[in-house]
């Protein structure tokens, strides 16, 4: 049998082979108490207002973690300035993260066949059963948090997406990196904020009982966030000359994101609704450039 480390080895190497850019494994104990997973309980999953609103039962929001994963595989994919389709939603998903699932479907069937080991394929979402990704990135050692609250890489700066799979069996951890690139930086990436989420302190220590907050220091700001996305949403909605019930069934299916929904692009070609979501913060930053 392969020990942990050449286990880890196997895996990170394949991982690259059948396309991901990058790849690290976490353990999942450690990533039970990771900051996000401290704090959506506290918070919710409401993205539309904001958490000192909203009443405590409304805030349901965890991780359900299979009772016998033992360990997580993060892959991150580049997601490229000259690429930017790879990050379009066209309604079902976006073209970057329908690659990701194929890396991760091939990844998991040769993990299974070869080494007898049982694996899920996560999900998008965290109420999908998704896990929080940033963290479990950040603790497989692709990167650290940025102050533009996103994944830094050495490699391509924020520019990535994720995916993960996890694992029955314990594998050697790719630790987590000494990397803290935003130290004597001038922060452009917040300054790029066209709504200024970051302007103030949206969630503080004493309230919350953590230190490691959203945007680190707790000043970014979801819910102003959110409905910068929302706007790009209505921009893609208004470029489709529909009636109304059309626009209604667009809206509904963001939630969907890869579920394959039974698509309401109802006469259109999927390249007619395009939501181009606001990248600012991350592509200002000068990282991996
Ligand atoms: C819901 C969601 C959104 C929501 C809400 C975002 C939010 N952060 O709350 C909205 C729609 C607003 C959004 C916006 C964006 N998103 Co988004 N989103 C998600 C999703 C599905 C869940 C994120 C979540 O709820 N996190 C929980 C909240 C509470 O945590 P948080 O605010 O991020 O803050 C935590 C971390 O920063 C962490 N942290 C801080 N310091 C440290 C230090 C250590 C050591 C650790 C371990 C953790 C840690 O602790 C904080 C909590 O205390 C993830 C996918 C996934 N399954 O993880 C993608 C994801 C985070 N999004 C992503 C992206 C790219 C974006 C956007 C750029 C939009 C776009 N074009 O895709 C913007 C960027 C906004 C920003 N600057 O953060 C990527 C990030 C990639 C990267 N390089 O980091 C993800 C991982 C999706 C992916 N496929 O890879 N998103
Ligand atoms: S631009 Fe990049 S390196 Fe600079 S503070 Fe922002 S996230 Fe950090
Ligand atoms: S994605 Fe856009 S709106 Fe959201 S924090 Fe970044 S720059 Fe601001």
């Amino acid at each position: 049998m392969l020990s942990n480390s050449e286990f880890t080895e196997r895996i990170v190497e394949k991982a690259k082979l059948s396309g991901a850019s990058i790849a690290g494994v976490a353990n999942v104990e450690s990533l039970k108490v990771s900051p996000s997973h401290l704090i959506y309980p506290k918070i919710g999953m409401n993205l539309e207002a904001h958490w000192e609103n909203l009443k405590d039962d409304t805030k349901t929001g965890e991780v359900t973690w299979p009772p016998d994963a033992v360990s997580v595989v993060v892959i991150g994919v580049e997601h490229n300035a000259d690429k930017p389709e790879l990050d379009w939603f066209d309604g079902k998903g976006t073209p970057g993260n329908r690659v990701l699932i194929r890396i991760n479907k091939k990844l998991s069937e040769w993990i299974e066949n070869t080494f007898s080991v049982k694996t899920y394929k996560l999900p998008y979402f965290i109420e999908k059963g998704g896990i929080f990704l940033k963290d479990a990135a950040v603790m497989a050692g692709l990167g650290c948090i940025g102050k533009n609250n996103l994944v830094i890489t050495p490699e391509y700066g924020p520019r990535v997406r994720f995916r993960s799979i996890l694992l029955n069996r314990e594998v050697e951890v790719t630790e987590p990196l000494e990397f803290n690139p935003c130290e004597d930086c001038i922060q452009p990436c917040r300054k790029a904020c066209p709504v200024k989420a970051f302007q103030n302190t949206v969630y503080s220590e004493e309230a919350l009982g953590q230190s490691i907050l959203p945007g680190i220091n707790g000043t970014y700001n979801r819910v102003t966030c959110n409905m910068r996305m929302k706007k790009a949403i209505e921009k893609a909605v208004d470029v489709i000359p529909v009636s109304d019930k059309e626009h209604q069934d667009i809206k509904l299916t963001i939630n969907a994101f890869e579920d394959g929904v039974a698509s309401p692009l109802i006469d259109h070609k999927e390249s007619d609704y395009s939501v181009k979501y606001c990248r600012r913060c991350e592509l200002s930053c000068p990282v991996g450039k």
